[in-house]
């Protein structure tokens, strides 16, 4: 027992999977949630030599009798923060140590069509063998970093991690943190359900434990007046993330693909799986008075918002004096607004029972009998995304960043495609290859939701 009566309340607050009396845990702290730095093993400035090793590891989720048999990049989960700026040499040895073929894909990151991580491009990882990514950032932003192999499986059992590119001129702050969202879904003997049922292949797997970088419900300390930056990404399977700061408003700066001309405030953060956000606020309250970051229900069909408000984490604002004149940022430089039409290509995204499974379609088909969308390079097209489904889908696409026509201009690579609704999203396809587009619903993508556009 470290903290005296804080000790009790977490305790309290966790909870216990099984009713029985065991040692109360102690909240996690802005220490506990710190991403290990990922070992630069080139001492050359503008080039990034990593090592990571997907293995398996035992973890101890919250709440439960015993350890979790988690896979992890390098041990942990999250795994190591990769730290690059734009224009660096980034070479990514990535060993697999798992029981079974997995690969990496670099989510958001431009990179040649080699180095996107697909295993029907690269060719699985084999147990005990090895691959080397090699790229160069083109764009600053928060980038992650999971398998593109039985997707669906492997993130949940831990692997996935961030990556995020620095720019020449990133906005300055008091304090930035990068949080990685999840939720797992634990028995209380510690193991991980092996199979899902139609509900959670409905909506994608839900967990039944909330993790902001692999911690479960941290007490984060801030000063007040301080200037905060929180770069979010959602790593959930299936989870929509529905963020509210009590008391704040949170300007989003930042979407996946780097700094928005045009900050814009909101009072609920949506994120979808597969989304980031760089958001900024000053924390402001009484000293010592204790905030509830809230994970808000939200509608995205069958009925999902009903459920209740679950508490993400707390922050405590610190009883030192308060930090004085922060501002936040108003504008970033203008992004090149991509020229509408150009050409359409239809993606209807639906959902429907064959021989008695639920599958998610593209075009009525499933992957990979979906016909692949042809274009020629370095075409700027448009993707028109019906869901005629009756539920959301966060739709990604790999190597291009799109734009939404009609909403505010912003690089993105995933975007919520709301039922029963149709977007336009436009794209500049200037790198050759075949790319895949899908729902990052995992479990969607990995029942059929997934299709491939050639460019070339
Ligand atoms: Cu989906």
């Amino acid at each position: 027992m470290r903290r005296g009566g804080a000790v009790l309340v977490a305790a309290a607050a966790l909870g216990c999977a099984d009713g029985e009396e065991r040692q109360p845990e102690r909240r996690p702290t802005w220490d506990d949630l710190a991403l290990t730095p990922a070992l630069d093993l080139d001492p050359a400035p503008s080039s990034v030599l990593i090592g990571l090793e997907a293995r398996p590891t035992a973890k101890r989720y919250p709440g439960t009798r015993g350890a979790t048999e988690v896979w992890s990049y390098d041990g942990t989960v999250p795994g190591p923060l990769i730290e690059a700026k734009v224009g660096d040499a980034v070479t990514v040895r990535v060993t697999n140590s798992l029981p079974e073929p997995t690969t990496v894909h670099w989510h958001g990151m431009r990179l040649p069509n080699a180095m996107d991580g697909v295993p029907h491009i690269q060719g699985p990882i084999e147990p005990g063998q090895s691959f080397e990514y090699a790229f160069t950032p083109k764009d600053a932003g928060l980038f992650w970093f999971h398998p593109h192999l039985r997707s669906d499986v492997q993130v949940e059992k831990g692997l996935y991690g961030a990556l995020v590119v620095r720019g020449a001129d990133e906005p300055t702050s008091d304090h930035e943190a990068i949080l990685v969202l999840d939720d797992v879904r634990v028995n209380a003997d510690g193991s991980l359900p092996e199979y899902l049922d139609d509900q959670q292949l409905m909506l994608g797997r839900h967990g039944n434990t909330l993790l902001i970088n692999g911690q479960h419900r941290p007490e984060l300390a801030l000063r007040r007046g301080s200037l905060e930056r929180w770069r979010l990404v959602n790593a959930a399977n299936g989870r929509f993330f529905n963020l509210r700061l009590a008391g704040h408003s949170l300007r989003i700066i930042g979407t996946d693909g780097g700094l928005l001309p045009k900050p814009r405030d909101v009072d609920q953060l949506l994120i979808a799986p597969g989304e980031r956000y760089d958001v900024m606020f000053i924390a402001s309250g009484e000293a010592g008075e204790s905030l509830t970051l809230w994970n808000d229900p939200y509608e995205r069909g069958h009925g999902s918002g009903d459920d209740e408000p679950m508490v993400l984490a707390t922050v405590r604002l610190k009883s030192a004096a308060a930090l004085e004149g922060r501002e936040l940022p108003i504008a970033f430089p203008q992004i090149e607004a991509l020229p509408a039409g150009g050409g359409d290509l239809p993606v209807e995204l639906d959902e429907a029972f064959q021989g008695g499974d639920l599958v998610f379609t593209i075009n009525g088909k499933t992957w990979p009998d979906v016909p692949p969308l042809m274009i020629a390079k370095g075409g700027v097209k448009t993707l028109v995304v019906s869901n005629v489904s009756d539920m959301d889908h966060p739709f990604h696409l790999h190597g291009f960043f799109f734009q939404v026509q009609g909403h505010p201009l912003a690089w993105k690579d995933t975007v919520i495609a709301r039922a029963q609704s149709t977007m336009s999203l436009v794209a500049r396809y200037d790198e050759p290859g075949h790319w895949m587009y899908h729902c990052h619903v995992l479990e969607h993508a990995e029942h059929g939701m997934m299709g491939e556009i050639h460019v070339e």
